[in-house]
């Protein structure tokens, strides 16, 4: 397949490094510093070096027909790359993003091409402008938000190595990993903690549960089986430092706005600590800005 990956980022090198094995990859990468870099020295990933044609954001006018696009930007990109993207996409688009946000614009469109969202729960470190670390093997869960595509694309994608996997559910399945992000980024980040010390302490463990089923009750999904589901990632993933505790640590900004944020959006009811956890997070950030000026 002619698969156009749109972002240089972890996820990005990560899915273009994988894919770039078995079909014809393009990366599109912000910088031309970062899409040359790749071009000379090839995608790095393990002892694996693969090569894949790189471009500069700057030159995606000249693309061609493409069979799909795999758009790997952070949340608070996104906007911006669509404005874009929308006019020259000529075949599906995957979404591969933390939060939800981009679900509530692209619903208020139609597209002449599938719209289809995904998660993802590979861990990944993008160690230098053409290297990524995969840190945690898992997979890749594909759902149609419009259209009915991401079945027959993950026939083609998947692999056992890198596996891509059909889910029926946008909603339950954004819904669900939204939800673990809720609770465990900001909190890990505000006590800067690793992922599992969350369940190690009953006062952690206590905020964490009321955050989870306020994150549930706003998404509506069931609140005792998202908490059964959070306890089970932070054990899977308690030796990590979360995203969000990663963005804060290094004075980047943070993906809370289409977290915590769709959360406060989404709530019929008030949501105090859903609230708290998102204006911490927003003044940790600024407080980071002022100490880097
Ligand atoms: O997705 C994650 C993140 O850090 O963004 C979790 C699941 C919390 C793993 O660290």
């Amino acid at each position: 397949m002619k698969i156009n990956v749109i972002g240089g980022g972890a996820i990005g090198l990560l899915a273009a490094a994988k894919l770039g094995r078995f079909h014809d990859v393009r990366l599109l990468t912000r910088t031309r510093e970062q899409s040359d870099e790749i071009t000379v020295k090839g995608l790095h990933l393990g002892d694996e070096v693969i090569t894949v044609e790189a471009l500069p954001a700057a030159d995606w006018q000249d693309l061609g027909q493409s069979d799909v696009w795999i758009v790997c930007v952070k949340q608070y990109d996104l906007q911006a790359i669509w404005e874009k993207l929308k006019l020259h996409a000529n075949a599906a688009v995957v979404f591969l993003q933390n939060g939800m946000n981009h679900t509530d614009f692209l619903q208020v469109e139609d597209f002449d091409y599938p719209i289809i969202v995904g998660s993802v729960e590979h861990g990944a470190l993008r160690i230098n402008s053409h290297t990524v670390e995969h840190t945690g093997e898992a997979a890749i869960r594909l759902a149609d938000l419009s259209d009915h595509y991401a079945e027959v694309l993950v026939n083609q994608l998947n692999k056992p190595d890198f596996p891509i996997l059909f889910e029926q559910n946008w909603h339950m399945m954004l819904g669900t990993k939204l939800i673990a992000n809720a609770v465990i980024n900001p909190l890990t980040a505000i006590y800067r903690v690793k992922n599992g010390e969350l369940l190690e302490h009953p006062a952690f463990e206590r905020i964490a549960k009321v955050l989870c089923k306020e994150a549930a009750d706003a998404l509506g999904l069931e609140g005792v089986q998202q908490w059964a589901n959070v306890r089970r990632i932070i054990n899977a993933t308690k030796a990590n430092l979360s995203s969000m505790h990663r963005d804060i640590q290094a004075g980047r900004q943070t993906e809370i706005e289409s977290i915590s944020g769709y959360v406060r959006d989404h709530a019929k009811q008030a949501v105090p600590y859903t609230d708290f956890v998102y204006y911490s997070i927003l003044g940790l950030t600024k407080q980071q800005e002022r100490t880097y000026l």
